[in-house]
């Protein structure tokens, strides 16, 4: 048995910064914080900024966010990327975004399309290629939609793909072409290509749609992307509660989806950061007014699922939603109860994009397990300390180079789900709209919480804290596991999943238990690192 291993988080911090030139450990003295609980407020991070340059980061770029997160779970729209081919191969399927073809069968995502830019591209122009690009695309495809993404080189040698869009889509006439400028070092990370994604698909796609969609209880699913099948598992609750998602943004979605999402009467944002954007721009131009939800952990899926039926009102759904916590439940229960010995008083320590770090904490939670350090990698300051503390940050380094774009209400579309009176007794009634918590408040006092976290800080503070488990993605991954400490992959789930909903926790205590609990970490060290005496000689005979 292990003893809990004691530490004292200012002797961390300052053995995380003394290697750093004074100017360095300046900034990331900002970035790495204690966690305290202040009196009437939150402490203070510096996060959404530049990353040193030098250092390794774990942070991926804006067009990863754009084409990569956003569009690219949308199975019937055409994911066309502006550049050389790296960038498409290297965003091809690696996401582990899953889909369901449906009826219709349309279903792009396992082609990359690329333009596959060329040296004499990058010096003579590649409109040409971009315009003969979407043509092949159609011509082969006559899919719905056509989304161009521009990488790195085409920004710089200003290729105008929004120009080639518009006048594609002016000659196919019944296929959308539109276009992401979202260059690669645009912002200071994936979070710039995500608002990128959000003001496109907002202008391009959401509100084009006015057939009049079936179902009860409309929502969408906002910042849900159905990673290792998380999607399937909600809808399958969410069906069962009678429910109706029009559109997830945007696991397992369509183009039909965004284009009649302004139909549906309550917004559940799932990842904030990825999203919130979209969120804003529906409501301020259809009504829809948007809460807050997590489908990450067994408690959260039915605290969530409360709120909706809240939100509606209707006691037939409220009672419906109960009877599925009660059925789902037991199942829960029994799996908590089998780990629980097993795993309660263990540690772990989550550093993922800008959500997962706070939402994970919920199922180590149900573990008996405590995070003991965590963060993001491009998160603002509003998803470190809660929404309803930091309104809307105007000015982050992200929006510099992205245009703000206007949004008015719909005059002849624009319709209150509910009346500022409803909306009122509601939030006195404990639904909260527009706000989420933040990791800091969520996390224990004494805890690290660190922005942008890096190659060599993740080594030293899993040397120094020496957590049960360590939840990163693949470019943590096997320099942790050399470390002799199990490694969880939360952005790919590895292979596994789903993590979430009622099923998914069961999945999640279940994959946690063993890893945990694996024997397999005491044999890292081969036997000849413990006991040089046991290096033989070859003996020739
Ligand atoms: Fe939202 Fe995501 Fe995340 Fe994210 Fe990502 Fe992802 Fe992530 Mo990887 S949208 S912020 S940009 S929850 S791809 S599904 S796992 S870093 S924590
Ligand atoms: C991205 C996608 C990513 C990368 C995951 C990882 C994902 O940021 O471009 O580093 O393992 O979830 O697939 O976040």
């Amino acid at each position: 048995e292990k003893k809990p291993v004691q530490w004292d988080p200012t002797d961390i911090k300052a053995e995380l910064l003394k290697k750093y030139p004074p100017k360095v450990a300046r900034k990331r003295a900002r970035q790495i914080l204690i966690n305290e609980a202040l009196e009437n407020d939150t402490p203070e991070i510096l996060a959404n900024v530049r990353t040193i340059p030098g250092i390794i980061t774990m942070r991926g770029c804006t067009y990863a966010g754009c084409k990569g997160v956003i569009l690219g779970p949308t199975r019937d729209i055409v994911n066309l990327v502006h550049g050389p081919i790296g960038c498409s191969f290297y965003a091809w399927l690696t996401r582990r975004n899953q889909t369901d073809a449906g009826e219709d069968g349309e279903q792009y995502m396992n082609y990359t399309f690329s333009t596959d830019m060329q040296d004499s591209d990058i010096i003579f122009g590649g409109e040409k290629k971009l315009e003969m690009a979407i043509q092949e695309a159609y011509d082969t495809f006559h899919p719905k939609a056509i989304a161009v993404f521009a990488t790195c080189p085409v920004g710089l040698i200003g290729d105008d793909i929004h120009t080639v869009a518009r006048k594609m889509k002016e000659k196919f006439g019944d296929c959308n072409v539109f276009a992401f400028s979202c260059e690669g070092y645009k912002g200071v990370s994936q979070s710039a290509g995500h608002h990128i994604a959000n003001n496109q698909v907002f202008r391009h796609i959401v509100g084009t749609n006015d057939e009049p969609q079936e179902g009860e209880y409309r929502i969408n699913l906002l910042g849900e992307y159905n990673i290792g099948g998380d999607g399937f598992e909600i809808d399958r609750i969410f069906k069962k509660c009678g429910i109706t998602n029009v559109a997830t943004f945007s696991g397992n979605s369509t183009y039909d989806q965004f284009a009649t999402s302004h139909q549906a009467d309550l917004n559940c944002v799932m990842c904030h950061r990825s999203i919130n954007y979209v969120a804003d721009m529906l409501e301020t131009k259809f009504g829809i007014p948007w809460v807050k939800v997590n489908f990450i952990g067994a408690e959260a899926t039915a605290k969530s699922l409360r709120k909706i039926a809240a939100y509606f009102g209707d006691q037939e759904l409220i009672d419906r939603v109960e009877k599925v916590i009660e059925e789902e439940m037991p199942a829960v229960k029994a799996a908590q109860e089998d780990v629980l010995p097993r795993t309660s008083g263990k540690t772990a320590m989550i550093f993922v994009g800008g959500s997962r770090a706070h939402h994970y904490q919920e199922l180590f939670k149900e573990m008996g397990m405590k995070t003991i350090s965590a963060g993001y990698e491009f998160a603002h300051r509003d998803d470190y300390e809660g929404r309803h503390v930091l309104p809307k940050l105007k000015v982050d380094a992200d929006s510099r180079n992205i245009e703000e774009i206007e949004v008015e209400p719909d005059e002849t579309r624009y319709r209150p789900r509910k009346t500022p009176e409803e909306l009122k007794a509601l939030e006195e009634a404990g639904l909260k709209f527009k706000s989420y918590e933040g990791l800091l408040p969520d996390m224990e006092e004494g805890t690290l919480v660190i922005d942008d976290l890096n190659q060599y800080e993740a080594e030293k503070l899993v040397e120094l804290m020496k957590p049960d488990i360590f939840c990163a993605g693949i470019k943590e991954k096997f320099s942790i596991q050399k470390l002799g400490i199990p490694m969880k992959q939360l952005h790919s789930y590895d292979s596994g999943g789903p993590y979430a909903g009622f099923k998914g926790a069961i999945n999640f205590y279940n994959e946690i238990d063993r890893l945990v609990n694996s024997r397999v970490w005491s044999y890292m060290k081969a036997p000849w690192q413990e006991n040089p005496q046991l290096s033989g000689a070859y003996v020739w005979e």
